[in-house]
């Protein structure tokens, strides 16, 4: 197997109080994992996000990272696709994950050992057994078990957690799949899925401990994101032709 490269594509608004200890804690996690990595961030927003990136990246030159930076907030998907349209020549996977450290970085071998399994899509899933959810609000939990219910009757793909961002996927496929993605938002995570469902490409899913945010503000606001979820809805049948 070739040696593995990742390339961390972590889309940051806003996220000043956690953007250090996220830096702190990838780069220390990575100590212990035989890759080598970059970290591209597509930074968007007005607050100190950018600043103390840009500080981390002059004081550690030897940590490969690339900054996109704009002030207006473009949506998630479109930071995605700004970050999988600039890694680098040798990655053999993209790995996404909230800046705001929902997701845990020292849980990436667990999604290392499947991909090297040959998984195209490996998932940090909030619903399998062994998963585990941290300090997430009662009414936020209920919503996420909610929109989940309703993706897997509607969705016909064989992951339980639709919407995690946690995912480690093939540059291949991120390659073919991410120009085709017609959301803006969040929705995206679930069109991913989608198109690559169709185009056949392999899952798996890995139980992971979430954690709800310590800083910061939600990106997510109910009704845009409700509505782009349902318009994605109402769009499934096309995505599956192929229209
Ligand atoms: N660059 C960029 N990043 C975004 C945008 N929207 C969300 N993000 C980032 O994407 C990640 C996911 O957004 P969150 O607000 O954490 O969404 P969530 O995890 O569903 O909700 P909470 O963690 O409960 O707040 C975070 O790192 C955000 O900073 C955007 O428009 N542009
Ligand atoms: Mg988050």
């Amino acid at each position: 197997m070739k040696p593995l490269f990742l390339s961390f594509v972590l889309p940051a608004y806003n996220e000043e109080d956690s953007i250090n200890e996220l830096l702190q804690r990838v780069t220390s996690s990575m100590k212990s994992v035989d890759a080598n990595y970059e970290l591209i961030f597509v930074v968007e927003g007005e607050d100190m996000t950018i600043d103390r990136l840009c500080e981390f990246k002059v004081n550690n030159p030897e940590i490969n990272i690339n900054i996109f930076y704009q002030k207006k907030p473009l949506g998630l998907t479109n930071a995605f696709k700004k970050g999988f349209n600039n890694v680098s020549q040798e990655s053999t996977h993209v790995v996404t994950m909230d800046v705001d450290l929902n997701h845990n970085p020292e849980e990436l071998p667990l999604l290392i050992e499947k991909a090297k399994q040959g998984y195209n899509l490996v998932i940090g899933s909030r619903a399998l057994k062994g998963s585990r959810t941290l300090n997430v609000p009662p009414l936020k939990m209920l919503l996420s078990k909610f929109s989940n219910f309703i993706f897997n009757k509607a969705f016909d793909i064989a992951v339980k957690d639709k919407t995690g961002g946690f995912r480690m996927i093939d540059t291949a496929t991120v390659k073919e799949i991410f120009p085709l993605l017609k959301s803006q938002g969040f929705e995206g995570l679930m069109e991913f899925l989608l198109l690559a469902n169709r185009a056949k490409k392999t899952f798996a899913e890995v139980p992971i401990t979430m954690r709800f945010r310590k800083h910061g503000k939600s990106k997510v606001k109910l009704w845009p994101v409700g509505k782009s979820y349902l318009k994605l809805l109402l769009r499934r049948n096309k995505i599956r032709r192929g229209k």
